[in-house]
């Protein structure tokens, strides 16, 4: 092999190489969005397309914990908000097995100060068991155990409505007694950091999937009262078009350089 070829082979490799590394890396979700929406959804923890086809979606494959044989699949959550409530849907498709102990830990730093808001965490459990949480006053959820769109086998599926307000008094430590029971979203531009975890019967996930409820800066950053962005079909096809001919072009001129070399 000539020396000209070695260079250009090295050359190509290193173009193409964020290339490969985007499809190999888990992309990992730490900005969540809400889509302002006025229609809300039937909270009864079944899922029907029309009541959320127009919220914000994002998923990831997760593979759970072997310990409950839940199978490997995807988790999907769905989001959008009016003036006075979030509304979530999540669509957990490994969890095909329910039990009173599946439950969802959510955990918030609305106020921005590394220190989680104690007394606005909320425990949703199956069974809705009594407990002392008191994030709990201002949510309102059902955990089904159905069929969805994504799936067509019996799998969990948690449907919760939260009261807010866009209200940037807060001091990251008020109870839900305090705020009229309701979640302030209103400081940083009506984004919250939030986190999701569930526990393994639950099949044993995480948003942000390398989150840790203990340290707020591993939070997911919430933006409330977002629209829709319409990214034409075409155009990711169209990006990556002209990123390969621009690859090509530059291959193209060093190889005539070295020629001349
Ligand atoms: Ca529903
Ligand atoms: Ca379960
Ligand atoms: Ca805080």
């Amino acid at each position: 092999m000539t020396k000209r070829k070695i260079i250009l082979i090295g050359i190509v490799l290193v173009l193409l190489f964020p290339l490969f590394a985007s499809v190999f890396v888990k992309a990992e979700i730490i900005t969540l969005r809400s889509y302002k929406k006025a229609s809300p959804p039937t909270i009864d923890g079944s899922f029907t397309n029309a009541e959320w086809s127009d919220a914000y979606h994002t998923s990831f494959f997760h593979e759970p914990d072997s310990i409950y044989n839940h199978p490997n699949d995807y988790i999907h959550i769905y989001i959008k908000n009016s003036q006075d409530k979030l509304y979530l849907l999540f669509d957990i498709l490994p969890d095909n097995t329910s039990e009173n102990d599946d439950f969802l830990n959510i955990y918030f730093d609305c106020n921005y100060d590394d220190i989680i808001d104690n007394n606005i965490t909320m425990n949703l459990r199956r069974d809705h068991a009594p407990d002392s949480v008191l994030g709990n006053q201002i949510v309102h959820w059902i955990m089904g155990f159905g069929i969805s769109p994504n799936k067509d086998k019996n799998h969990s599926i948690l449907e919760l409505a939260i009261n807010i307000t866009f209200s940037s008094a807060y001091d990251g430590s008020s109870r839900p007694n305090e705020m009229n029971y309701t979640l302030p979203v209103g400081n940083a531009n009506e984004t919250i950091r939030i986190i999701f975890d569930a526990v393994e019967h639950f099949s044993d996930w995480v948003i942000p999937q390398n989150g840790d409820y203990i340290d707020p800066t591993t939070y997911a950053d919430l933006l409330l009262n977002r629209v829709p962005s319409n990214v034409p079909f075409g155009t990711p096809l169209l990006i990556g078009t002209i990123t390969i001919i621009a690859i090509a072009a530059t291959i193209m001129q060093i190889s005539r350089k070295i020629k001349y070399y």
